[in-house]
């Protein structure tokens, strides 16, 4: 503040130093009788009268480097400073010596020690008093590196054996513990995947929406807070910061961030020449946040009540982090003389002090009383999210070996006179003989230590992380009752979009299930034909609608509302996939399933945010994705960024997801209805991608009894006889050009075909391989046959073709014994016409004639003069190069 102040005087020579002075004394004698809520409204009105001057004035973004919360304004610590630091200590321990025992054993499996040893009392802030167990769980998002953390004090809460922590990172033949947070592989135990960076601050946010949503819609009501532990690092990821407006214009005070602010990354320091907390205050604070920081222990208190010139405060404002982590590795006697001593004035302050004394100085992120009182305010405070930037060290307690060195993220070890002074510091109760050996320490089950530890989870509603719910059924109505219109086949050309927003649209009238859907668009409602679904179910928006809309006499004008069902999410794919994770997941974190319905442009799903889907994977959700205006080729004009090729190709990597690529209105119904049985009904820990296209076309009446084969990936959808056959096979779309590839088939060329519509060569490749593995394991005599090989069942040769690249169909190629021809999309996609795309990519009906004359012909069964002539009959230039590569 002095600082500035001679600046503006330098700058301004004309201006009377008495005077700002003055103005200062009078901000100061406002402060002392109207409080700082005053002198806050004070600076306000003025703020708000120069800008009216246009004065020009831009204050800094940030507050000064210190404490937000005073220690006045601190508050008395509820807990037992002493338990709660040997216990946190012996976590500690634990948790290193589960890694380096790990590593031992295994020496690949690799682990973290300094994450945890960073973050361990802001953990134990929140086990000991805030984070909520039970039936009212909170829901926390932990820091992956320090999951050995977590594992540790499960340990000593008795829910963990030593035999699990000795297996950590030593999985696949089971019981042992997961290297991150993974649900899927602990499902009673985690709830939320953070292994990948970036995923968890955006998650946490859009969980934290969603129990908002629950309560305005008046569905479920509970005092649930989101508790997210971040890394500093991790800030940097544009998932953690892509959300943060949307926390506040939400108005999520059930939120809260703790950010570790260990400085540090894994290759070196996060900001190196600047100050990670005073950037993070600025961009938490432009949205709009409540911002906490916790930068100093309660050691540096007595400094900052004799430092009357705020000369400490110059001196952290002109040190940056790359200086803050090199003082953090040294020792006092260096602190004392390359940060105190730099400023005469400063090392005066700090003359009687001992080298042990300021080596003995802590960041506030080690600090119990400091981050209770932050937390306490983060609870407390209403109408928006709060972000505690609390700074640590990275490393705390590992010396030599680790602490705030720029190696520390890596290391995996320890020396032994490394974990003596570990143990020393922190006053473990361990011989050198314990140490040397790597000894677990679990105090007895009458020890204060395990005490204190239950009696405050029991005070808070029981053990966390802790994934336990509930399991409800809900029923689905018959297909009968909301989509007989799907298998009645139509006189009219409709698309697969729109027979599945029918079917949405559908079953949201039914009493039971219709509450219970989440429909969710990322600004595309109107792309997909559900701008029904505006006055049909209304824009959920806690404020309501504040506005009259401009389109206010129109039956389908735009309705927002407080209890509002669709979720609008603005062009936002990946805040949409959040929120559909949390409507996914509803089941197992609230015991309250909801089914979402997420439809998306196809291409900017899984492959613009797979990996939020397979984080998603991870947590089992149940819901629907839809990928519509799918195929490269039916949505026509678009061009090479919006025409999806791929995505049923990484569909088919994810384990819990069914996909299916349907063409007729009755197959879309069929996989709906199942998948929404399955998940709501059965309580399947499964969910769907369904890919739909904008293509309308007229639907046969459906096939009779398909309906299992349908979901098994495919039926034989239709015969023409002939001397010779082909077998034809497409899916989505692109089964039409098969259709018709038959009758020219049969009618120019007297060859016979099986069309068959294959909903999902994924699907039919999952059970093949599971059955050829089986043939293989049991080596049984005779070899059973996967569905797929029932299906085909000839020898004729097959012509497989979609909307997507060759890899598609090529799923199955090897579980079949048949001469096996791909077509696809491979290559990037162009604007022009259905039908020119498909000339384009080769796979339109002609294409199709003409690799079934080629597959023939490598069979001896026709002659290659037919394949040349129809060559030349179509006009195909056999010179031209492939889509792929031009
Ligand atoms: C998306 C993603 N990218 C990279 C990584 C690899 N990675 C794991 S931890 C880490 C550094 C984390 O630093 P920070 O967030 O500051 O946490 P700290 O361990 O320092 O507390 C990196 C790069 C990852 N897990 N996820």
């Amino acid at each position: 503040m002095i600082e500035k102040i001679k600046k503006i005087l330098e700058a301004k020579p004309s201006m009377d130093p008495d005077e700002i002075h003055d103005w200062i004394q009078s901000l100061e004698g406002v402060v002392q009788r109207s409080g700082k809520e005053g002198a806050k409204e004070i600076l306000e009105a003025i703020e708000q009268r120069a800008k009216e001057l246009r004065v020009l004035y831009e204050p800094l973004p940030y507050s000064p480097y210190r404490n937000t919360i005073s220690l006045e304004e601190q508050g008395i610590y509820p807990g037992n400073l002493a338990i709660e630091e040997k216990i946190t200590a012996i976590l500690r321990w634990n948790a290193l010596v589960m890694v380096m025992r790990a590593n031992e054993k295994y020496n690949e499996v690799g682990g973290h020690i300094a994450s945890y040893a960073s973050c361990a009392e802001i953990f134990e802030v929140g086990f000991n008093h805030f984070f909520k167990g039970g039936d009212n769980a909170d829901l926390v998002f932990y820091q992956p590196h320090s999951s050995t953390g977590v594992y540790a004090r499960a340990f000593l809460e008795g829910r963990l054996s030593q035999e699990q922590l000795e297996n950590y990172r030593h999985e696949a033949n089971g019981g042992g513990l997961s290297s991150y947070c993974h649900p899927y592989l602990m499902p009673d135990f985690w709830s939320f995947p953070t292994g990948s960076m970036g995923i968890g601050p955006m998650s946490s946010i859009y969980q934290a929406r969603f129990l908002k949503y629950l309560e305005n819609r008046n569905l479920l009501k509970t005092n649930k807070h989101v508790w997210g532990v971040f890394g500093d690092g991790e800030m940097d990821e544009p998932e953690s910061q892509g959300a943060l407006s949307f926390a506040v214009r939400e108005k999520l005070d059930n939120l809260t961030f703790i950010v570790n602010c260990n400085l540090q990354r894994l290759d070196g320091p996060v900001r190196g020449n600047g100050q990670i907390i005073q950037e993070l205050e600025s961009l938490f604070k432009a949205a709009g946040w409540n911002v906490i920081k916790v930068l100093w222990g309660s050691e540096w208190d007595k400094l900052f009540a004799m430092d009357k010139k705020h000369l400490l405060l110059k001196r952290f404002a002109q040190t940056v982090d790359g200086k803050y982590q090199t003082l953090g590795a040294r020792d006092g006697a260096y602190n004392l003389k390359n940060f105190f001593g730099e400023d005469p004035e400063v090392m005066k302050l700090v003359s009687t002090m001992s080298d042990q004394e300021i080596d003995a100085l802590k960041r506030g992120g080690h600090d119990f009383k400091k981050l209770y009182a932050a937390f306490n305010q983060a609870i407390n405070n209403k109408g928006k999210p709060t972000v505690i930037l609390a700074k640590t060290k990275k490393g705390y307690g590992m010396g030599q070996a680790g602490e705030s060195k720029m190696t520390a993220h890596q290391a995996k070890k320890l020396d032994l006179d490394a974990l003596k002074g570990f143990r020393n510091k922190f006053s473990l109760p361990m011989n050198d003989e314990d140490i040397e050996n790597l000894k677990f320490y679990k105090p007895g089950e009458a020890s204060e230590e395990i005490q204190y530890l239950k009696s405050r989870r029991n005070k808070l509603g029981g053990f966390i992380p802790k994934r336990s719910f509930k399991e409800i059924s809900i029923d689905i109505p018959p297909l009968e009752k909301y989509a007989k219109f799907a298998f009645e086949g139509s006189d009219r050309p409709v698309s697969t979009t729109m027979t599945i927003t029918r079917l949405l649209s559908g079953l949201l009238r039914d009493k039971t299930i219709g509450p219970r859907l989440v429909p969710i668009v990322a600004d595309e409602a109107r792309t997909f034909g559900m701008a029904n679904l505006f006055q049909q179910v209304g824009i959920y928006s806690p404020e309501g609608q504040l506005y009259e809309p401009e389109d206010a006499s129109t039956i389908l004008s735009y309705k927002e509302a407080k209890d509002g069902q669709l979720l609008e999410e603005g062009i936002n794919e990946a805040g949409a996939l959040s929120s559909w994770v949390a409507a996914a997941t509803s089941y197992s974190n609230h015991s309250f399933p909801m089914l979402p319905f997420y439809i998306f442009y196809s291409m900017f799903g899984f492959q613009r945010v797979g990996d939020l889907i397979w984080a998603a994977a991870d947590q089992m959700p149940r819901g629907f994705l839809i990928g519509a205006t799918a195929g490269r080729t039916t949505l026509s004009g678009e061009g090479l960024q919006h025409q999806d090729g791929s995505s049923q190709i990484i569909a088919s990597t994810i384990p819990n997801l069914k996909s299916y690529d349907p063409c007729f209105a009755h197959e879309v119904a069929t996989i709906f209805d199942y998948g929404a049985r399955r998940m709501m009904q059965e309580c399947k820990n499964e969910f769907y991608y369904i890919t739909v296209g904008n293509e309308k076309y007229i639907n046969p009446e459906a096939s009779k009894n398909v309906e299992q084969q349908i979901i098994q990936g495919g039926y034989l959808f239709s015969t023409t006889e002939g001397e010779i056959k082909i077998n034809l096979l497409g899916s989505g779309p692109i089964l039409r050009e098969c259709i018709e590839a038959a009758k020219i088939l049969k009618e120019e060329f007297n060859i016979g075909s099986n069309v068959y519509s294959i909903t999902s060569f994924t699907e039919l490749s999952k059970q093949a391989r599971e059955v050829e593995r089986s043939n293989r394991l049991t080596g049984r005599e005779k070899k059973e046959k996967s569905f797929i090989q029932e299906l085909i069942n000839n020898d004729n040769p097959i012509v497989a073709t979609s909307d997507y690249t060759r890899a598609y169909p090529q799923l199955i190629s090897s579980y079949l014994p048949n001469l096996f021809i791909a077509l696809g999309t491979d290559g990037f996609g162009r604007s022009d016409t259905r039908e020119n795309l498909r000339n384009f990519f080769e796979i339109d009906k002609y294409h199709l004639v003409i690799a079934t004359l080629d597959a023939l012909c490598d069979q001896g069964l026709i002659a290659k003069s037919v394949l040349q002539a129809t060559l030349k009959k179509y006009n195909i230039n056999s010179n031209s190069e492939h889509p792929w590569s031009k």
